[in-house]
């Protein structure tokens, strides 16, 4: 069976929000870390310019964004569940990693402001084009955002049932992890101040605790190299399929260019080998890699010819 190979970096939530899934679903994987900023360069050969943490390489299979991530962990590792509501499950990460994501990152950067590198900040701006990285102004927006977080920490707090250890019962799903990866942001990175927010919702404090107990699964480091290596000698497991339902007519062999449709909206431009409702498969090659089959999902992405 091929490694798990998981690129991200330790302060990054969506990362988190992975490693707690590979912790619910008892895996063993392999830990590339990756800078959390541009250049990263022994990332791009996988991805072909897709720059968001995290990424998942399956051998010369790619898999860019979370929600992707998930629904292949699901597949290739059915024995051990977490999505049990289908459709909707992935609807939920939507919220969590969009309003309740953009409600969080304000209030981080707004009071770290002064302490956040200047490349960092240089950086975030070219992948936010249209908003300058202003923590003064985060900073003053700060009452708005506290006022949103603890919005959707109630929202949370009202789906915890007594006596239960997670969202759904006594065993993890899915919904723990989408709904922990802000909580877990805010806590980790200003502890005082999610502590004074959350001091409203002690249950919600107790079932974090629970999700945090989950762990991470059995991880082991490798080197950035060896992953490329990986993919290197790896043969893509994707096979070509014509999807009936396409709205646009697109094929197999069509190049197409693929990219996010919010922020850090670098085109990624391959062969298309397979599409579905869900997902979109390109094949691409890179000296340092030979061909691979990166993986995006349909919703939140845009698809256009190249
Ligand atoms: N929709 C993406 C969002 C990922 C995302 O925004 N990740 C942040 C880090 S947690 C990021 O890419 N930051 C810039 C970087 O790491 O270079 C997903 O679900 O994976």
């Amino acid at each position: 069976m091929q490694e798990i190979i998981f690129h991200h970096y330790a302060a990054s939530p969506f990362s988190e929000k992975i490693r707690v899934v590979l912790g619910m679903k008892g895996l063993a994987w392999r830990s590339v870390e990756i800078p959390n900023m541009m250049p990263k360069p022994d990332l791009m050969p996988l991805t072909g310019g897709y720059r968001k943490t995290p990424v998942m390489q399956f051998g010369a299979d790619i898999y860019c964004d979370t929600q992707i991530i998930i629904r292949e962990l699901e597949r290739r590792f059915p024995d051990s569940p977490v999505v049990h509501h289908g459709g909707l499950s992935y609807a939920m990460a939507f919220w969590s990693d969009r309003p309740f994501f953009q409600a969080t990152v304000p209030i981080i950067f707004g009071e770290l402001g002064p302490m956040i590198p200047e490349a960092f900040k240089k950086d975030r701006e070219k992948m936010f084009p249209e908003r300058p990285f202003n923590y003064e102004q985060m900073k003053a927006a700060t009452p708005m955002f506290r006022d949103q977080w603890r919005a959707h920490v109630a929202m949370i707090a009202d789906s915890l049932a007594p006596g239960c250890k997670f969202l759904a019962g006594n065993e993890p799903t899915i919904a723990d992890a989408h709904c922990h990866m802000n909580i877990w942001f805010l806590k980790t990175t200003l502890a005082a101040i999610a502590d004074g927010l959350l001091k409203e919702f002690p249950a919600v404090s107790s079932w974090y605790d629970n999700v945090k107990a989950i762990g991470h699964g059995a991880l082991t480091a490798m080197d950035s190299k060896e992953a490329l290596a990986v993919a290197k000698v790896a043969m893509s497991t994707a096979r070509s399929v014509v999807d009936p339902h396409d709205p646009n007519g697109r094929k197999p062999g069509d190049r197409v260019s693929v990219m996010a449709d919010d922020y850090g909206r670098d085109a990624v431009v391959g062969e298309l080998v397979f599409s579905n409702a869900h997902e979109i498969a390109i094949k691409r090659n890179d000296p340092a890699v030979g061909d691979v089959v990166v993986h995006f999902p349909r919703a939140g992405f845009m698809v256009m010819p190249a």
